[in-house]
């Protein structure tokens, strides 16, 4: 393709409005309208008789796992009806599509045209049925057979001058048993690197963790959530995110529990929920779900904490040491006496200040952290897409360790994960920086000799691209030129390859905006029946607190030349490594193979294969959860950190990009914000109504965006200004519309997570 070409491919969605309607936002999620979105939705995008099927066994035991969020589900009974939600609903309704992309859709439609298309319209353009490949100097995309699909890349893999030459992307839907055959493969090749989606996502929260307690997951079951006293829930959106959470709180508020929301917005979820299992709370409009609002600025996370721990302290000392647990310090913890001399001497106005929440407001979130002992704080990422998302939570450890608020029932830390297998894929290997324990593994299990060098994470393999040091991108599911930040660049960055290549259920944006050649492999997803030689497989997913269980497809897949991925990279590997002591086909044709050798390198799976057939799967061990810290103190460690810096130009406002409720991440289900009021339109901006009198700005005036860094600005067009209840000084927007504007250089100290969510930016008037 020529430059001139490549130019005209349309690298961010198209700036067109598509006719907006505001209204106030909800005070109550869930209900009525949650069902009628829901069923609208399957009845649009699906065949009949696939939704109910599909609907009766999605998080059953024995059924398959629900595609959209990590949640777990209950360890008991669970809901006949359905274990699932509006948004899981939508999600399946996706992937089972009964609409087909063909290859005649690709003749008819050049590369450029599709992506003149918006996001949405990309989405619905239905499953994708056949490999395809884009040749050099091409337009459009044509078939391909299976075997050249696997014989390009193979040959392209082994000409490159080093294998850390290629990278290999993975989103996190990706199976336990698929995760764990690709990441062996990569090693077996010669790279680690191998950077995910949690790159974006936890990141921050497993080195936080990890740093201060020894273990990169949450310590909480399910159980815990229902049993707690006082909830925290920091930065995180569960209403529209990770409904089902919603009940669970729903049934920890019935036995006592209280619970403080610390968001910038007062999210409908948070505020008022209606259980829709329950026609008699739908009548009556629901519970209250928020005790205590904080609405926190953008980032005054460490601030607000920081003074809750003064005020916590002060309490203490006026109450004969009372309220701190100085038992639990002594016996499992360090680095306490350093960080209460810090707290003593903070500037508490400063953190007043920076994170906007009144001093009266702190000492009522005091008083109830010091009433109850059961104390569990769930974060997402509102804490981790931040500059100092590690320290974010470093000091929410901070917090629950004064109160020896860990490794007991209903106490510890909650970090809500986002993709449904995203910590499975992390624990099958899935890290460009690998332990050296785990290689020698490999090593040792599968006669390899396993690469020591760390690879590269998401940040710095788009820098690899854009400077040519890397040449071929391989990307298991995900979007990555939409998730990431700086569209621009990373668009550059993907063109400059020799080869993309992404495994993928459905068409996006990353397929068209593509290195000299690419190819589009399609996959089976998790609603499929996936038949290999030794018969109908199921693979399995950890959720988001530690089980592993089993998931298995009902639907036949939608065309029968997909292939599931756990084929694809044992038919790759075959292609590419001529001398392997790997038997692929062995662990490919059966996954009770695959689960035999994870059962070998991994710790935890010990009798895998029976244990996942249980009904409701395992618990994979936690130290954190017994107060074992596996640090290298073998202590829980309190930690110092430093207040943010939040400086800024007087007309800069700090914008968060944030998700609507009809978005699975960079795939759009629809156009509205239900709970936030916003109808049929994405490109707004949420701002507060006094800063919009100040900037003189009037509801749906349109404007442009610009970002300033490090000397260069980056802008997008055509806005809506529209009045929110948000802190002065804070916008929000959605992503993946403003990514453009995350700049590639602005990513969290030691996790590297990309900066999404506190981007400093200027709003400029247009003539609309
Ligand atoms: N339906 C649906 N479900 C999903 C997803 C989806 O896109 N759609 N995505 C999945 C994935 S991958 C993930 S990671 C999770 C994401 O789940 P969330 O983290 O809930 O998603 P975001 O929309 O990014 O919301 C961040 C929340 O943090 C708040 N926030 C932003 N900045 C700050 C801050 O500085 N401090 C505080 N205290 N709050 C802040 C925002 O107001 C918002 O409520 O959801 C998962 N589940
Ligand atoms: N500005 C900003 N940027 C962000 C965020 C933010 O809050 N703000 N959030 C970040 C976060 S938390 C995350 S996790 C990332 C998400 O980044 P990604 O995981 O890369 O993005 P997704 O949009 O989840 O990927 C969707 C695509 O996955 C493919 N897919 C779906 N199901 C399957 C499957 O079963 N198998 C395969 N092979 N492919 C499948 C489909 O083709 C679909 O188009 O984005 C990050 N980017
Ligand atoms: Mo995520």
């Amino acid at each position: 393709m020529s430059e001139s070409n490549k130019e005209e491919i349309q690298v961010q969605p198209p700036e067109e409005f598509t006719g907006g309607k505001f209204y106030k936002p909800k005070q109550t999620s869930v209900g009525k309208e949650a069902i009628t979105s829901s069923l609208k939705h399957m009845n649009t995008y699906m065949k009949k008789g696939d939704a109910l099927k599909l609907s009766l066994k999605m998080n059953q035991k024995g059924g398959f796992d629900c595609p959209g969020c990590a949640w777990p589900d209950p360890d008991d009974e669970r809901s006949k009806i359905g274990e699932y939600c509006e948004n899981g609903i939508k999600a399946i309704a996706e992937e089972a599509s009964s609409k087909l992309l063909k290859a005649d859709f690709f003749a008819q439609n050049s590369v450029q045209e599709i992506s003149k298309k918006s996001d949405f319209e990309i989405g619905k353009l239905g499953r994708l049925t056949e490999p395809m490949v884009l040749r050099e100097g091409k337009t459009n995309y044509e078939s391909i057979s299976w075997d050249d699909s696997f014989k390009l890349i193979g040959d392209s893999l082994n000409k490159l001058s080093s294998p850390d030459e290629a990278l290999f992307y993975t989103s996190g839907r990706t199976s336990n048993e698929a995760a764990y055959l690709y990441q062996l493969f990569v090693r077996a090749f010669g790279t680690n690197n191998l950077p995910d989606c949690s790159n974006m996502c936890h990141e921050s929260s497993g080195v936080g963790l990890s740093e201060t307690l020894g273990i990169g997951k949450g310590s909480v079951t399910l159980e815990d959530i229902h049993q707690a006293e006082l909830l925290i829930v920091m930065g995180q959106n569960p209403g529209t995110n990770h409904p089902r959470m919603l009940a669970a709180i729903q049934k920890c508020k019935a036995q006592g529990g209280k619970v403080i929301t610390v968001n910038p917005l007062p999210e409908a979820g948070l505020m008022r929920y209606v259980d829709p299992q329950s026609p008699k709370k739908m009548l009556t409009g629901g519970i209250a779900v928020t005790d205590l609002f904080l609405p926190c600025k953008i980032n005054g996370d460490v601030a607000f904490l920081k003074a809750l721990m003064y005020e916590l302290h002060k309490m203490d000392m006026e109450r004969s040491g009372s309220i701190i647990d100085y038992d639990f310090i002594e016996e499992h913890t360090s680095g306490y006496e350093d960080l209460i001399k810090q707290i003593r001497d903070i500037d508490y106005m400063a953190c007043i200040r920076q994170c906007g929440i009144e001093p009266k407001q702190i000492r009522e979130a005091a008083q109830m952290v010091a009433k109850n002992e059961k104390i569990i704080v769930c974060w997402a990422m509102g804490l981790t897409q931040q500059e100092n998302g590690v320290d974010n939570i470093k000091e929410v450890v901070n917090l629950l360790l004064m109160r020896g608020a860990i490794g007991k029932p209903g106490a510890g830390t909650c970090p809500v994960r986002g993709h449904s297998n995203v910590q499975g894929d992390r624990t099958m290997g899935i890290w460009e920086a690998p332990k050296e324990g785990f290689l020698d593994k490999l090593e040792e299990v599968h006669g390899i000799k396993a690469p020591r060098k760390h690879g590269h994470a998401v940040v710095p393999a788009i820098k690899a691209m854009h400077e040519n040091e890397a040449k071929l991108f391989f990307a298991m599911g995900g979007n990555f030129l939409s998730a990431t930040p700086d569209t621009e660049f990373t668009a550059k960055a993907l063109q400059n390859c020799d080869l993309t290549v992404h495994v993928s259920t459905k068409l996006n944006r990353s397929h068209l905006v593509h290195g000299k050649t690419a190819l589009i492999l399609p996959c089976l997803g998790r609603t499929d029946i996936d038949q290999q030689s030794a018969g109908e497989q199921f693979v399995s997913c950890e959720n988001s607190m530690g089980v592993v269980q089993s998931s298995q497809g009902i639907l036949n897949p939608p065309s029968e030349h997909l292939l599931s991925e756990v084929k694809i990279v044992a038919e790759l590997a075959k292609a590419t490594l001529t001398d392997s002591p790997i038997d692929w086909d062995h662990l490919a044709d059966n996954y009770d193979n695959i689960r035999d050798v994870i059962e070998q390198v991994i710790p935890g799976f010990e009798d895998y294969n029976k244990r996942v057939r249980q009904p409701g799967g395992f618990y994979l061990p936690n130290g954190a959860r017994e107060r074992k810290f596996n640090t290298a103190n073998g202590k829980a460690n309190f930690t110092i950190t430093s207040l943010p810096d939040h400086s800024k130009a007087d007309d800069e406002y700090i914008m968060m990009t944030i998700r609507s409720h009809d978005q699975f991440n960079t795939t759009i289900y629809g156009l509205n914000d239900r709970y936030r009021g916003i109808k049929n339109e994405r490109r707004v901006v949420m701002m507060n109504e006094s800063d919009m009198k100040a900037a003189g700005l009037k509801i749906k005036d349109v404007v442009n965006l610009t970002s300033e860094f490090n000397g260069k600005t980056r802008q997008v067009n055509k806005f809506l200004i529209i009045p929110y209840p948000i802190p002065s000084g804070n916008v929000a927007t959605y992503f993946p519309e403003t990514n453009p504007l995350v700049p590639i250089d602005s990513f969290a100290r030691k996790s590297l997570t990309p900066v999404s969510k506190m981007v400093r930016i200027r709003i400029h008037k247009t003539n609309g």
